[in-house]
Protein backbone atom coordinates (compact mmCIF):
# COMPACT_ATOMS: atom_id res chain seq x y z
CA UNK A 1 0.00 0.00 0.00
CA UNK A 2 3.19 2.89 1.05
CA UNK A 3 4.61 1.48 -2.38
CA UNK A 4 1.26 2.52 -4.10
CA UNK A 5 1.00 5.77 -2.59
CA UNK A 6 4.25 6.64 -3.03
CA UNK A 7 3.33 5.54 -6.69
CA UNK A 8 0.61 7.81 -6.34
CA UNK A 9 2.67 11.07 -5.53
CA UNK A 10 5.51 10.94 -8.06
CA UNK A 11 2.74 11.02 -10.58
CA UNK A 12 1.37 13.52 -9.24
CA UNK A 13 4.64 15.84 -9.40
CA UNK A 14 4.53 19.03 -7.37
CA UNK A 15 0.50 19.78 -7.82
CA UNK A 16 0.63 16.70 -4.98
CA UNK A 17 -2.47 14.85 -3.79
CA UNK A 18 -5.29 15.66 -1.24
CA UNK A 19 -5.83 13.21 1.91
CA UNK A 20 -9.11 12.63 0.23
CA UNK A 21 -8.01 12.07 -3.29
CA UNK A 22 -5.48 9.18 -2.02
CA UNK A 23 -8.19 7.59 0.47
CA UNK A 24 -10.73 7.52 -2.68
CA UNK A 25 -8.14 6.10 -4.88
CA UNK A 26 -6.97 3.64 -2.42
CA UNK A 27 -10.39 2.82 -0.71
CA UNK A 28 -8.99 4.07 2.73
CA UNK A 29 -10.08 6.14 5.38
CA UNK A 30 -8.47 9.54 5.41
CA UNK A 31 -6.88 8.31 9.03
CA UNK A 32 -4.97 5.23 7.10
CA UNK A 33 -3.66 7.43 4.55
CA UNK A 34 -2.60 9.73 7.45
CA UNK A 35 -0.53 6.64 9.10
CA UNK A 36 0.96 5.25 5.74
CA UNK A 37 2.27 9.05 5.26
CA UNK A 38 3.65 9.12 8.63
CA UNK A 39 5.41 5.73 8.38
CA UNK A 40 6.78 6.79 4.92
CA UNK A 41 8.54 9.54 6.71
CA UNK A 42 9.85 7.43 9.40
CA UNK A 43 11.29 5.62 6.58
CA UNK A 44 12.96 8.92 4.99
CA UNK A 45 10.87 9.91 2.35
CA UNK A 46 10.09 13.84 2.28
CA UNK A 47 6.30 14.44 1.90
CA UNK A 48 5.22 18.01 2.85
CA UNK A 49 1.63 18.34 3.26
CA UNK A 50 0.01 22.27 3.30
CA UNK A 51 -3.20 23.08 4.66
CA UNK A 52 -5.79 22.94 1.58
CA UNK A 53 -3.65 21.29 -0.97
CA UNK A 54 -2.59 18.16 0.78
CA UNK A 55 0.74 16.09 0.17
CA UNK A 56 3.80 16.66 -2.09
CA UNK A 57 6.29 14.31 -2.44
CA UNK A 58 9.98 16.18 -2.57
CA UNK A 59 12.26 14.74 -5.13
CA UNK A 60 10.27 11.79 -5.97
CA UNK A 61 11.80 11.28 -9.37
CA UNK A 62 14.76 10.33 -7.65
CA UNK A 63 13.25 7.83 -5.77
CA UNK A 64 13.90 4.04 -7.18
CA UNK A 65 10.18 3.24 -6.94
CA UNK A 66 9.30 0.12 -9.45
CA UNK A 67 7.29 3.48 -11.00
CA UNK A 68 10.07 5.44 -11.76
CA UNK A 69 12.37 2.26 -13.27
CA UNK A 70 9.11 1.98 -15.42
CA UNK A 71 9.06 5.23 -17.02
CA UNK A 72 12.65 5.19 -18.16
CA UNK A 73 14.21 3.35 -21.61
CA UNK A 74 14.89 0.10 -20.27
CA UNK A 75 16.71 -2.97 -22.46
CA UNK A 76 14.41 -6.44 -22.72
CA UNK A 77 16.14 -8.53 -19.84
CA UNK A 78 18.47 -6.35 -17.54
CA UNK A 79 15.32 -4.84 -15.16
CA UNK A 80 12.29 -6.63 -16.30
CA UNK A 81 12.44 -8.27 -12.75
CA UNK A 82 13.21 -5.10 -10.10
CA UNK A 83 13.08 -5.44 -6.23
CA UNK A 84 13.50 -2.39 -4.50
CA UNK A 85 13.94 -1.94 -0.87
CA UNK A 86 14.24 1.35 1.34
CA UNK A 87 16.57 -0.16 3.38
CA UNK A 88 18.64 -3.22 3.11
CA UNK A 89 22.07 -5.22 4.75
CA UNK A 90 22.97 -5.45 1.13
CA UNK A 91 21.87 -5.17 -2.66
CA UNK A 92 24.13 -8.40 -2.76
CA UNK A 93 23.11 -10.20 -0.38
CA UNK A 94 19.95 -9.85 -0.92
CA UNK A 95 20.32 -10.78 -4.93
CA UNK A 96 22.00 -13.63 -4.01
CA UNK A 97 19.76 -14.99 -1.74
CA UNK A 98 17.08 -14.54 -4.99
CA UNK A 99 19.49 -16.10 -7.24
CA UNK A 100 19.93 -19.23 -5.05
CA UNK A 101 15.65 -19.21 -5.16
CA UNK A 102 16.23 -19.32 -8.83
CA UNK A 103 15.44 -15.77 -9.79
CA UNK A 104 16.22 -15.57 -13.50
CA UNK A 105 18.66 -13.69 -15.80
CA UNK A 106 18.37 -9.68 -15.33
CA UNK A 107 16.66 -9.78 -12.22
CA UNK A 108 18.08 -6.11 -10.34
CA UNK A 109 17.74 -5.70 -6.64
CA UNK A 110 17.98 -1.61 -5.64
CA UNK A 111 18.18 0.09 -2.40
CA UNK A 112 17.89 3.35 -1.03
CA UNK A 113 20.65 2.75 1.56
CA UNK A 114 22.49 -0.47 3.03
CA UNK A 115 23.10 -1.15 6.74
CA UNK A 116 26.19 -3.43 5.40
CA UNK A 117 27.16 -2.27 1.90
CA UNK A 118 29.91 -5.02 1.25
CA UNK A 119 33.23 -4.26 -0.98
CA UNK A 120 35.96 -6.50 -1.89
CA UNK A 121 37.97 -9.13 0.61
CA UNK A 122 35.38 -8.60 3.81
CA UNK A 123 35.93 -4.54 3.57
CA UNK A 124 32.91 -2.07 3.86
CA UNK A 125 31.19 0.07 1.29
CA UNK A 126 29.50 3.22 2.75
CA UNK A 127 25.81 3.53 1.19
CA UNK A 128 24.14 6.29 2.64
CA UNK A 129 20.02 6.96 2.04
CA UNK A 130 19.30 9.06 -0.84
CA UNK A 131 22.81 9.85 -1.66
CA UNK A 132 24.20 7.06 -4.02
CA UNK A 133 22.73 4.41 -6.62
CA UNK A 134 23.56 0.81 -4.56
CA UNK A 135 22.50 -2.37 -6.63
CA UNK A 136 23.10 -5.41 -7.80
CA UNK A 137 22.35 -7.47 -11.24
CA UNK A 138 22.14 -11.25 -11.49
CA UNK A 139 23.84 -13.12 -14.91
CA UNK A 140 23.76 -16.75 -15.21
CA UNK A 141 26.26 -16.69 -17.90
CA UNK A 142 27.39 -20.76 -19.04
CA UNK A 143 31.44 -19.59 -18.92
CA UNK A 144 34.04 -21.36 -16.64
CA UNK A 145 34.66 -19.94 -13.52
CA UNK A 146 38.28 -18.69 -14.67
CA UNK A 147 36.46 -15.89 -16.80
CA UNK A 148 34.57 -14.52 -13.78
CA UNK A 149 36.79 -11.45 -13.72
CA UNK A 150 35.87 -10.66 -16.85
CA UNK A 151 32.43 -9.98 -16.05
CA UNK A 152 33.71 -7.19 -13.20
CA UNK A 153 35.69 -5.02 -16.28
CA UNK A 154 32.53 -5.63 -18.20
CA UNK A 155 30.79 -3.93 -16.06
CA UNK A 156 32.86 -1.64 -15.27
CA UNK A 157 33.32 -0.33 -19.10
CA UNK A 158 29.50 -0.55 -18.77
CA UNK A 159 28.81 1.42 -16.13
CA UNK A 160 31.40 4.16 -17.03
CA UNK A 161 29.36 4.56 -19.78
CA UNK A 162 25.95 4.69 -18.50
CA UNK A 163 27.61 7.61 -15.98
CA UNK A 164 28.85 9.52 -19.15
CA UNK A 165 25.74 9.05 -20.87
CA UNK A 166 23.10 10.61 -18.28
CA UNK A 167 26.46 12.56 -16.38
CA UNK A 168 28.99 14.05 -19.22
CA UNK A 169 31.73 13.46 -16.81
CA UNK A 170 34.56 11.11 -18.04
CA UNK A 171 35.21 8.17 -15.92
CA UNK A 172 38.23 6.19 -15.52
CA UNK A 173 38.68 2.68 -14.74
CA UNK A 174 41.49 1.60 -12.29
CA UNK A 175 42.24 -2.20 -12.34
CA UNK A 176 39.91 -4.16 -11.04
CA UNK A 177 36.41 -2.61 -9.85
CA UNK A 178 37.13 1.07 -9.37
CA UNK A 179 35.32 3.90 -11.24
CA UNK A 180 37.58 6.93 -10.28
CA UNK A 181 37.00 10.64 -11.09
CA UNK A 182 40.11 13.10 -10.59
CA UNK A 183 41.83 10.12 -9.00
CA UNK A 184 38.71 9.65 -6.52
CA UNK A 185 36.48 6.81 -5.79
CA UNK A 186 33.16 7.50 -7.56
CA UNK A 187 32.16 4.03 -7.76
CA UNK A 188 32.86 0.31 -7.02
CA UNK A 189 32.11 -2.95 -8.00
CA UNK A 190 31.53 -6.15 -6.61
CA UNK A 191 31.03 -9.58 -8.53
CA UNK A 192 30.41 -12.78 -6.39
CA UNK A 193 29.52 -15.85 -7.33
CA UNK A 194 27.95 -19.23 -7.43
CA UNK A 195 29.60 -21.94 -8.78
CA UNK A 196 29.71 -25.40 -9.21
CA UNK A 197 32.82 -27.47 -10.63
CA UNK A 198 33.54 -26.13 -13.56
CA UNK A 199 30.50 -24.03 -14.47
CA UNK A 200 29.22 -20.70 -12.98
CA UNK A 201 26.21 -21.12 -11.55
CA UNK A 202 24.74 -17.62 -11.11
CA UNK A 203 27.11 -13.94 -10.52
CA UNK A 204 25.67 -11.34 -8.95
CA UNK A 205 27.41 -7.81 -10.03
CA UNK A 206 27.15 -5.00 -7.32
CA UNK A 207 27.60 -1.51 -8.37
CA UNK A 208 27.54 1.61 -6.07
CA UNK A 209 27.86 5.04 -7.57
CA UNK A 210 28.22 8.40 -5.00
CA UNK A 211 25.94 10.70 -6.58
CA UNK A 212 25.16 13.64 -4.17
CA UNK A 213 28.04 13.10 -1.61
CA UNK A 214 29.21 16.73 -0.17
CA UNK A 215 32.85 16.15 1.11
CA UNK A 216 31.37 16.16 4.73
CA UNK A 217 28.54 13.46 3.87
CA UNK A 218 31.39 11.12 3.23
CA UNK A 219 33.60 9.70 6.82
CA UNK A 220 36.44 11.64 7.48
CA UNK A 221 38.61 8.89 6.63
CA UNK A 222 37.35 8.66 2.83
CA UNK A 223 37.10 12.67 2.29
CA UNK A 224 40.51 12.53 0.35
CA UNK A 225 40.03 9.81 -1.39
CA UNK A 226 36.05 9.45 -2.64
CA UNK A 227 34.34 11.53 -4.84
CA UNK A 228 30.78 11.78 -5.76
CA UNK A 229 29.20 12.75 -9.19
CA UNK A 230 27.80 15.72 -8.02
CA UNK A 231 31.08 17.10 -6.56
CA UNK A 232 32.76 15.97 -9.72
CA UNK A 233 30.45 18.64 -11.29
CA UNK A 234 28.64 17.06 -13.97
CA UNK A 235 24.84 16.79 -14.27
CA UNK A 236 23.30 14.83 -11.32
CA UNK A 237 21.20 12.48 -13.07
CA UNK A 238 18.47 11.06 -11.14
CA UNK A 239 18.87 7.59 -9.37
CA UNK A 240 16.40 5.69 -12.40
CA UNK A 241 17.63 7.83 -14.83
CA UNK A 242 21.16 6.51 -13.58
CA UNK A 243 20.28 2.67 -12.96
CA UNK A 244 18.74 2.42 -16.33
CA UNK A 245 21.57 3.73 -19.07
CA UNK A 246 23.78 1.76 -16.96
CA UNK A 247 21.50 -1.24 -17.55
CA UNK A 248 20.86 -0.58 -20.92
CA UNK A 249 24.93 -0.48 -21.47
CA UNK A 250 25.54 -3.50 -19.62
CA UNK A 251 23.01 -5.57 -21.66
CA UNK A 252 24.33 -4.61 -24.83
CA UNK A 253 27.91 -5.42 -23.63
CA UNK A 254 27.12 -8.70 -21.49
CA UNK A 255 24.92 -9.84 -24.77
CA UNK A 256 28.27 -9.23 -26.71
CA UNK A 257 30.41 -11.05 -25.08
CA UNK A 258 28.23 -13.66 -24.73
CA UNK A 259 28.35 -13.87 -28.85
CA UNK A 260 32.20 -13.62 -28.45
CA UNK A 261 32.45 -10.12 -29.02
CA UNK A 262 35.50 -8.65 -26.64
CA UNK A 263 35.66 -5.15 -28.31
CA UNK A 264 33.92 -3.69 -25.17
CA UNK A 265 37.72 -4.69 -23.85
CA UNK A 266 39.25 -2.14 -26.20
CA UNK A 267 37.08 -0.34 -24.39
CA UNK A 268 38.41 -0.47 -21.36
CA UNK A 269 41.96 -0.43 -22.37
CA UNK A 270 41.19 3.17 -23.16
CA UNK A 271 39.42 3.78 -19.95
CA UNK A 272 42.00 2.61 -17.54
CA UNK A 273 43.99 4.75 -15.65
CA UNK A 274 46.06 1.98 -14.91
CA UNK A 275 47.78 0.64 -17.77
CA UNK A 276 51.26 2.47 -18.21
CA UNK A 277 51.65 3.14 -14.63
CA UNK A 278 53.89 2.18 -12.15
CA UNK A 279 52.15 -0.07 -9.39
CA UNK A 280 52.24 -1.63 -6.58
CA UNK A 281 50.68 -5.38 -6.54
CA UNK A 282 50.21 -7.12 -2.88
CA UNK A 283 49.35 -10.81 -3.33
CA UNK A 284 49.98 -13.95 -1.59
CA UNK A 285 51.08 -12.34 1.46
CA UNK A 286 54.03 -10.38 -0.80
CA UNK A 287 54.02 -7.15 -2.69
CA UNK A 288 56.47 -5.54 -5.27
CA UNK A 289 56.22 -2.67 -7.96
CA UNK A 290 55.55 -3.40 -11.76
CA UNK A 291 54.67 -1.57 -14.87
CA UNK A 292 50.98 -2.80 -15.52
CA UNK A 293 51.04 -3.12 -19.31
CA UNK A 294 47.57 -5.12 -20.22
CA UNK A 295 44.70 -6.78 -19.46
CA UNK A 296 44.51 -10.21 -20.91
CA UNK A 297 41.70 -12.16 -22.69
CA UNK A 298 40.53 -13.39 -18.82
CA UNK A 299 40.47 -9.99 -17.03
CA UNK A 300 44.12 -10.49 -15.65
CA UNK A 301 46.44 -7.93 -14.98
CA UNK A 302 49.49 -8.16 -17.12
CA UNK A 303 52.71 -7.11 -14.75
CA UNK A 304 55.99 -6.76 -15.96
CA UNK A 305 58.64 -6.54 -12.98
CA UNK A 306 62.17 -4.73 -13.16
CA UNK A 307 63.84 -8.18 -14.10
CA UNK A 308 61.63 -7.92 -17.35
CA UNK A 309 59.87 -10.54 -16.29
CA UNK A 310 56.11 -10.51 -16.82
CA UNK A 311 53.48 -11.81 -14.20
CA UNK A 312 49.62 -12.14 -14.17
CA UNK A 313 47.86 -10.71 -11.32
CA UNK A 314 44.44 -12.55 -10.93
CA UNK A 315 43.05 -11.49 -7.53
CA UNK A 316 45.52 -8.98 -6.19
CA UNK A 317 45.93 -5.19 -4.63
CA UNK A 318 46.63 -3.39 -7.12
CA UNK A 319 47.73 0.74 -6.18
CA UNK A 320 49.10 2.66 -8.37
CA UNK A 321 52.68 4.37 -7.61
CA UNK A 322 55.22 3.37 -5.51
CA UNK A 323 54.61 1.93 -1.58
CA UNK A 324 52.01 4.51 -0.73
CA UNK A 325 49.37 2.61 -0.11
CA UNK A 326 46.17 2.12 -2.06
CA UNK A 327 45.62 5.94 -2.42
CA UNK A 328 44.49 5.78 -5.58
P1 LIG B 1 36.59 -2.27 -2.51
O1 LIG B 1 36.95 -3.34 -1.56
O2 LIG B 1 37.40 -2.09 -3.75
O3 LIG B 1 36.48 -0.87 -1.82
C1 LIG B 1 36.13 -0.76 -0.46
C2 LIG B 1 36.95 0.38 0.12
O4 LIG B 1 36.59 1.62 -0.51
C3 LIG B 1 36.67 0.59 1.60
O5 LIG B 1 37.58 -0.17 2.39
C4 LIG B 1 36.89 2.09 1.77
O6 LIG B 1 38.25 2.40 1.90
C5 LIG B 1 36.43 2.65 0.43
N1 LIG B 1 35.00 3.05 0.41
C6 LIG B 1 33.98 2.56 1.15
N2 LIG B 1 32.83 3.13 0.80
C7 LIG B 1 33.12 4.02 -0.18
C8 LIG B 1 32.35 4.92 -0.96
N3 LIG B 1 31.01 5.03 -0.83
N4 LIG B 1 33.00 5.69 -1.87
C9 LIG B 1 34.34 5.60 -2.05
N5 LIG B 1 35.12 4.77 -1.34
C10 LIG B 1 34.52 3.97 -0.42
C11 LIG B 1 34.41 -1.86 -3.84
O7 LIG B 1 35.10 -2.61 -2.92
C12 LIG B 1 33.14 -2.58 -4.21
C13 LIG B 1 31.93 -1.84 -3.73
C14 LIG B 1 30.64 -2.42 -4.22
C15 LIG B 1 29.49 -1.76 -3.58
C16 LIG B 1 28.17 -2.25 -4.17
S1 LIG B 1 26.84 -1.29 -3.64
C17 LIG B 1 25.71 -2.43 -4.26
C18 LIG B 1 26.30 -3.80 -3.98
N6 LIG B 1 25.89 -4.29 -2.68
C19 LIG B 1 26.93 -4.42 -1.85
O8 LIG B 1 26.84 -4.80 -0.67
N7 LIG B 1 28.07 -4.06 -2.49
C20 LIG B 1 27.81 -3.69 -3.86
Amino acid sequence: MRQEILSRLVAAGAGGLSGQELATWLGLSRTAVWKHIAALREEGYRIEAEPGSGYRLVNGDDLLIPANLERQRLPRRFGAQYHYHPSLDSTNLAARRLAMANAPEGTVVAADQQLAGRGRLGRHWVSAAGLGLWFSVIVRPSVPPHQLALVTLLTAVAAAEGIEEVAGTIVGIKWPNDLVIGGRKTAGILTEAGTELDRVDYIVIGIGINILHRPEDFPPELRATATSLAQAGGNVPTRPALLAAILRWLDHDYQGWLGGDLTWLERWRCRSVTLGRTVTVKESGSQYRALAIDVDSDGALIVQTGDGGRRRVVAGEVSLGGYRGDSA
